[in-house]
């Protein structure tokens, strides 16, 4: 697949609050592009398997207390320990969907007040996403999918700051997303946009590196 020599996978991540669909549309959209016979995978971050993810996670579940930096710079760490696989994917010619980035890192972390260039400095040199897919949901309607589980920050007056921070983060590679809409009518969007962004990388678009 791909004529250029320099094809390669697309790297497309998913944001949006907490509830917002993104889990729903990575995956039907993985079994999509595998339909095509595209080369694909989906990841999530927080990864909660490695030794870091696992402090993420009883954080996340309030099973432990950290400090706001430090559990920032874990965030930070578990997409460091990815970087290399992820690039040798990427650069193998298989795209990755990603169920949240570095983009959820700093607007979460800003939302509780940390500094904004504080929180975008870990993240410098990680791959860059080809296309950020921001699914756009109003705080209250997210909480009414079946409601806000245990974990920490599944609460309103928090999530309506994460999307002030969201706001600042976001670029020219940005498709914003109405997430309000039926399931299907979602999945059809993100289907058009994230097939053109794969063509692209398979034609040899460079692969950037974060902040840009
Ligand atoms: N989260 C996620 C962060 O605070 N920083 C990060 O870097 C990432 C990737 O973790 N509320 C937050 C957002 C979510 C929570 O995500 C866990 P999920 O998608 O529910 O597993």
């Amino acid at each position: 697949r791909g004529s250029s020599s320099n094809s390669r996978g697309a790297l497309v991540v998913l944001e949006g609050l907490d509830r917002c669909g993104k889990t729903t549309q990575s995956s039907r959209l993985t079994q999509y592009l595998e339909g095509l016979g595209h080369s694909v995978e989906l990841w999530r971050f927080p990864d909660r398997t490695t030794s870091v993810g696992q402090m993420i996670s009883s954080y996340l579940s309030n099973e432990s207390q950290l400090d706001d930096h430090t559990v920032h710079l874990l965030f930070s760490a578990n997409r460091w320990e990815k970087r290399s696989l992820m690039e040798t994917k990427l650069k193998g010619g298989t795209t990755l969907i990603l169920d949240r980035y570095s983009y959820s890192g700093v607007a979460f972390s800003c939302a509780k007040g940390l500094d904004l260039e504080w929180c975008k400095a870990p993240e410098v040199g990680l791959p860059a996403p080809d296309l950020v897919l921001y699914l756009e949901i109003s705080p209250e309607m997210a909480a009414e999918r079946g409601g806000y589980g245990s974990e920490r920050y599944e609460r309103i007056d928090f999530q309506n700051k994460v999307i002030k921070s969201y706001q600042v983060l976001l670029g020219s590679n940005w498709q914003i997303v109405d997430a309000c809409r039926p399931m299907e009518v979602i999945e059809k969007e993100l289907q058009e946009t994230v097939l053109d962004c794969v063509k692209k990388c398979q034609n040899g678009a460079p692969l950037s590196h974060l902040w840009s």
